[in-house]
């Protein structure tokens, strides 16, 4: 079961070499002003893979300045779309080319099955770099609205340009080191800005790496800037920054506040933030259950149940409940644990030992709660961070299990009457980040769909992430929306142009 025989093997040797561990600082791999470095830990063992460059406030700093010449010098913000585009797609082709590399990297740094690294991350990556790059090359970004005479309500010639924001400012987390850097770069860099970027102290590695590839793809010296290092240090010094001209951010609600704080506390730089979610995933009694089962089984154990999205809150129709637990139960227990490296291997360690703690109180606090232990529950082995997929069934709404983000692989099933009530239920979050509606009912799907307030609805499906869709939350899930045409207004200002018109007849 679990595959627990695979976690125990002695890890398979990652096909990748570490080659960049420095902070990239206008064009340079530089070490920290400090000249202080951090291990980063493969998840597998907690062991070192390598010691990277600490930023700090005085690297931030220096990475700002950068930004901010290469911003204001040019010549990336006056450069034509086209010119931006042919960059990012080099990129994208580049990326490619080192498709296996950074899946290898990645995987070593997160803990995520090698597989869904090579075959979906990478390539979604170059998906989102090519929509971007056709975005900027395509649409009005850069081009200006005019109208004139009285089809406003005064007699004015006016414009209205779209121009870059400036320097961004962009702090992203562990679970999807890649994925997060291309909702972030991808539309800043298209629409002309210059960036300094903070990746998770988990997981440095692959931006590094990315980022070095984007130089060779011919972005100039200092338009992105990559600092490793804490939240407290260099993620707050980025926050509070006073040369920062937007701050985009992806990590828990709690620290969603306090950077939202830092902005405002300096200079008001307006904020994008990506944050939890404790989403529902609800299945109706007209639902093939083997197939609900499977993709609820998706919903939250994809990822190591490290997704902001994750459908966390399984709510059953009472007359499907009881089968839907059982075959809930022989699918987690079917599930593939082990080295993420092995092929067919679907569940890896969790990030790191502080989340695999924060996974094992909540399996506690389930049990404690009175909920029943379906399957799971325990650790895997007694090295790295390998948890085993847990079923709760006859979870109660007030139940931590039920209301907190676990980011982990713990399933909680609750049980449902009548679409009225699911409803009330599904929205009583503080979040509103996704949920999920498996129905052959149109009437129930529409119904759900209009009344769920979340940002995300998949109707028979799950974790969709085509680079078209816009994805953001509702309530504390956070603000703003990433990929997507409404990720470019992110990272542009307007700026309103008008001149008096002698003739207004023309
Ligand atoms: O998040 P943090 P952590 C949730 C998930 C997880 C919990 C804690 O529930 O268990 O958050 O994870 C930087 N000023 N999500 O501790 O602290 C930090 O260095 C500025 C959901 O990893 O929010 C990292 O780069 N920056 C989530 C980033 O913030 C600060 C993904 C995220 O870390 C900072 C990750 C500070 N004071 C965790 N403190 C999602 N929405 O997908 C930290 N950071």
């Amino acid at each position: 079961t679990f595959g627990t025989a695979a976690a125990l093997e002695e890890p398979i040797t990652p096909p990748v070499q570490v080659n960049y561990t420095k902070l990239l600082i206008n064009g340079q791999f530089v070490d920290s002003a400090s000249g202080k470095t951090f291990p980063t830990l493969d998840p597998r063992t907690g062991e070192v893979i390598a010691h990277v460059s600490e930023g700090d406030a005085e690297d931030i700093n220096r990475a700002v300045s950068a930004a901010r010449k290469a911003f204001d010098e040019g010549p990336w913000p006056k450069m034509t779309g086209y010119a931006r585009s042919r960059i990012l797609n080099r990129f994208a082709d580049l990326v490619e080319e080192h498709n296996d590399e950074l899946a290898a990297l990645e995987t070593w740094d997160n803990g995520k099955p090698y597989e869904q690294s090579a075959l979906s991350e990478i390539p979604t990556f170059c998906r989102l770099f090519r929509y971007y790059a056709g975005m900027i090359s395509n649409c009005r970004l850069g081009r200006q609205d005019t109208w004139s005479g009285s089809s406003a309500d005064s007699s004015h010639h006016v414009q209205v340009l779209h121009e870059p924001i400036g320097v961004a400012g962009q702090i992203i987390p562990w679970n999807f080191p890649l994925l997060m850097f291309a909702w972030k770069v991808g539309p800043a860099l298209a629409c002309g800005n210059t960036i300094v970027l903070k990746t998770a102290e988990q997981t440095p590695l692959t931006a590094l790496y990315a980022a070095k590839l984007l130089q060779e793809a011919g972005l100039p010296d200092g338009v992105l800037n990559v600092i490793s290092g804490y939240g407290p240090t260099a993620g707050a010094a980025l926050a509070s920054h006073m040369d920062v001209d937007k701050l985009a951010f992806t990590g828990s609600t709690e620290t969603g506040k306090i950077v939202l704080e830092l902005a405002a506390k300096s200079n008001l730089k307006p904020v994008t933030l990506e944050l939890g979610g404790k989403s529902p995933m609800i299945i109706f009694d007209d639902a093939d259950v083997d197939k609900a089962v499977e993709l609820a089984h998706f919903a939250l154990f994809f990822n190591q149940g490290q997704c902001c999205c994750a459908g966390s809150r399984t709510f059953v129709h009472e007359r499907v409940y009881d089968e839907f637990v059982e075959k809930a139960k022989a699918r987690a227990l079917r599930r593939v644990v082990g080295d993420p490296f092995k092929k067919g291997v679907e569940q890896g360690p969790q990030i790191d030992d502080e989340q695999f703690n924060k996974v094992m109180r909540y399996i506690r606090s389930g049990v404690g709660s009175g909920a029943t232990l379906v399957s799971g529950g325990d650790r895997i082995g007694n090295k790295g961070y390998y948890i085993q997929p847990t079923i709760f069934s006859n979870v109660k709404d007030e139940m931590e299990i039920a209301k907190d983000e676990i980011f982990g692989p713990v399933q909680s099933i609750l049980k449902f009457k009548d679409i009225d009530e699911v409803i009330r239920r599904a929205n009583a979050s503080h979040y509103g980040l996704a949920a999920g509606v498996f129905t052959s009912n149109i009437d129930k799907a529409n119904t759900l769909t209009r009344a769920l307030r979340a940002g995300t609805i998949w109707i028979n499906c799950f974790d969709v992430f085509d680079a078209a869709i816009p994805f953001g939350g509702y309530k504390m899930s956070g603000h703003g929306r990433e990929k997507g045409i409404d990720s470019l207004k992110n990272y542009l200002q307007i700026k309103a142009v008008v001149t008096p018109l002698k003739n207004p007849a023309w």
